[in-house]
């Protein structure tokens, strides 16, 4: 496969730049025309941002499978598509050739049929990182089904959420799953989940830790047996259902500012050609390379950049199951000597992790088939970088540093390995057709601080430095359609903050060349480890507690996790054991959220910093979980000022 819009070099990269921003549309139909389509767009764009309101490829029907897997049988049929390497090292690892995923997401979207569903369905997947994984997602998306993969750390409560509010109908889930010495009974989790989502009618349960779980009659049924029942049909074939553009491809829940996480919707056509040609450019993927990115496919960077993005470029993507730690700190660089990994995509709080483990686990591993290196999820620290930078890429690769969101689909402001410069802990310049800007808090823009308007590089560094709130000012093609059953949440989240302007939540810095550094949230979501979390979550969680009258959650830097999760509350039960009450709290948010979510601290207080009108202060909560005491800013506003003296001095 070649790649014509395959930027080569930075004189390219400017000048397709300006093309994307001078023509959008004649830009984006240059790379939409080397996909396979049933039928051609009408309109290339439509949009506005008030509604919200954007249409790609208008018209045009295609299926993202047949360009994920059919378009790529003739010529490369028996390559690898897909690398499976278990969370035990002394497991066979897998390879599905292109041929032989083809063939297995066909079987399984039959299944699929014969359990019912149809065009338009949804479907929550709750999986191991297993091939079957890539395999149902990519079988939903065969017939037109719309998945909703939530990632395996997620408790019951926060499955039957995502299951009520998308009205699914099926699940696929696995007996259990193996995080590095850990078994994790996942269908068990399904069955606490399910008490609560009559709209569920099946259950597919795929065999993996081999727990014993408990099936029920009518409504549970083994993958192996459906399989079994597929075959016995005779034929193996499965067309793929025709799609609209603008037909739901899937929807991804994502922590916000509010407690209820929000379904991002993404649809087929600009999901598709979004992640294809921002994969093929940031990576610079060249036939043949092995790619491995370390994310979960229950994450938005693993459905984009370990299935679809890469299967559609006709990749090897490599599925690792595993953790980096287990059974030791080396395990990444195993799998990296193991496959002669060539592009290795992963995030800044695995690398502080493995940093603290020492050299000894990198030293006798094989790393000379890194060609390029890559970040996401949150800020990378330059001691980080260097680490990553010198003991991984040995001096000698690029590190793209790629800056996104879930809403955004794919990667917007990054480097292009080796083809544009990169620059220590920025994610630097935008993707051509991506057009970000800073404003201020009243929206108005931070001068020179517009890509389309100022240019996105000025080599000798000409440009105007600033800082503000990163927007970005016209649609590309994977941006976010809608908040699941909910539209007028999308506008009032990301395109009513600053009119006319997709609101990104993030603020950052502009240098003199035009690269951008994200410096954060600026709401009150969290970043833990890369995962989003909302401060509101967390506390609705905390409050389901019988003892908790009252809490504030905020986040505090953390060595590895980049932040950690402060949460400041107040107890009414029996106070004899503090100790005791926080585990209790802790086990709370696990059992309502899920693991990732738990506090790292638990202060208990007897009151929060209210302002007159009873909104608590988190700015100077945050100051103190952060160790800033003499800096609190004003609190003469404050309702009790005394409660601050009481906070200050508990703090741990
Ligand atoms: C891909 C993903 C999105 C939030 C985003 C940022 C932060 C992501 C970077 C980053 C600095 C980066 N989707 N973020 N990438 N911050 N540099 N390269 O992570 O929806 O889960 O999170 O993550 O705050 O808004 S996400």
């Amino acid at each position: 496969m070649s790649y014509p819009y395959q930027i080569k070099s930075l004189e390219e990269y400017q000048s397709a730049y300006k093309q994307s921003v001078e023509d959008p549309e004649g830009f984006w139909a240059g790379v939409a025309d080397h996909f396979t389509w049933h039928r051609k767009w009408d309109k290339v764009l439509d949009w506005n941002f008030t509604g919200p309101e954007v249409k790609w490829f208008s018209g045009a029907q295609l299926n993202i499978t047949e360009n994920c897997l059919d378009r790529h049988l003739a010529e490369r049929g028996d390559q690898p598509a897909i690398i499976w390497e278990s969370n035990d090292p002394e497991e066979d690892h897998r390879v599905l050739s292109y041929k032989e995923l083809h063939f297995k997401v066909c079987q399984f979207a039959n299944v699929l049929k014969n359990n019912g569903i149809k065009k338009g369905d949804r479907i929550c997947i709750y999986m191991p990182m297993v091939p079957e994984l890539a395999i149902a997602v990519l079988a939903c998306a065969r017939i037109g089904a719309i998945h909703s993969v939530v990632f395996g750390g997620f408790s019951a409560q926060s499955i039957a959420d995502r299951i009520q509010d998308a009205q699914a109908s099926l699940v696929i889930t696995s007996d259990g799953a193996y995080r590095g010495n850990k078994d994790i009974p996942l269908k068990s989790v399904i069955d606490d989940a399910l008490v609560q989502c009559p709209s569920i009618k099946k259950v597919i349960v795929l065999t993996r830790t081999r727990v014993p779980v408990s099936m029920i009659k009518g409504r549970d049924t083994w993958w192996e047996d459906e399989i079994k029942k597929v075959e016995t049909q005779g034929n193996p074939a499965c067309p793929a259902v025709t799609m609209d553009a603008e037909d739901m491809l899937f929807i991804l829940y994502t922590s916000g500012s509010t407690g209820k996480p929000k379904g991002v919707v993404h649809t087929c056509a600009g999901y598709m050609v979004y992640t294809n040609y921002s994969f093929v450019n940031v990576f610079q993927y060249q036939p043949g390379d092995v790619y491995f990115c370390t994310a979960d496919i229950g994450w938005i960077t693993g459905h984009s950049y370990i299935v679809y993005g890469p299967l559609s470029a006709g990749a090897t993507t490599l599925l690792f199951e595993g953790i980096p730690t287990w059974p030791d700190a080396g395990r990444m660089w195993d799998v990296v000597d193991k496959f002669k990994v060539n592009i290795l995509y992963t995030a800044p709080t695995a690398i502080r992790s493995l940093m603290g483990f020492g050299l000894d686990y990198v030293k006798n591993k094989d790393l000379s088939s890194l060609r390029v290196l890559g970040t996401v999820g949150e800020p990378i620290n330059e001691e980080a970088w260097n680490w990553y930078n010198e003991n991984i890429g040995k001096g000698r690769c690029p590190i793209v540093d790629t800056w996104w969101q879930t809403e955004t689909g794919g990667i917007l402001i990054s480097n292009l390995a080796a083809v544009t410069p990169q620059k220590r802990s920025h994610a630097t310049l935008p993707l051509p057709g991506v057009q970000p800007l800073l404003v201020d808090e009243k929206g108005e823009p931070i001068p020179g601080s517009d890509a389309a308007i100022d240019g996105p590089y000025h080599a000798k560094g000409d440009g105007t430095a600033g800082s503000g709130n990163l927007c970005i000012k016209f649609p590309w093609p994977s941006i976010i359609r809608t908040t699941y059953g909910d539209h007028d949440r999308c506008r009032q989240t990301y395109f009513a903050t600053y009119p006319s302007l997709y609101f990104t939540g993030d603020g950052a810095l502009r240098d003199e060349e035009g690269n951008y550094r994200i410096t954060g949230r600026v709401d009150d979501v969290l970043n833990v480890s890369g995962h989003r979390i909302g401060t509101a979550e967390v506390e609705n969680a905390i409050n389901m507690h019988t003892g908790v009258v009252e809490s504030a959650v905020v986040g505090y830097p953390h060595d590895i996790k980049g932040q950690g999760i402060y949460a400041f509350v107040i107890f009414n039960g029996n106070k004899t054991d503090e100790i005791l009450i926080s585990k209790d709290i802790v086990q709370t948010v696990a059992r309502i959220i899920g693991p990732i979510a738990k506090p790292d601290k638990i202060q208990l207080v007897s009151g929060l910093p209210k302002t007159r009108s009873g909104k608590i202060m988190r700015r100077i909560l945050r100051k103190i979980a952060e160790g800033e005491l003499n800096n609190l800013g004003d609190t003469s506003t404050l309702l009790d000022p005394a409660v601050v003296e009481e906070i200050k001095n508990n703090r741990l």
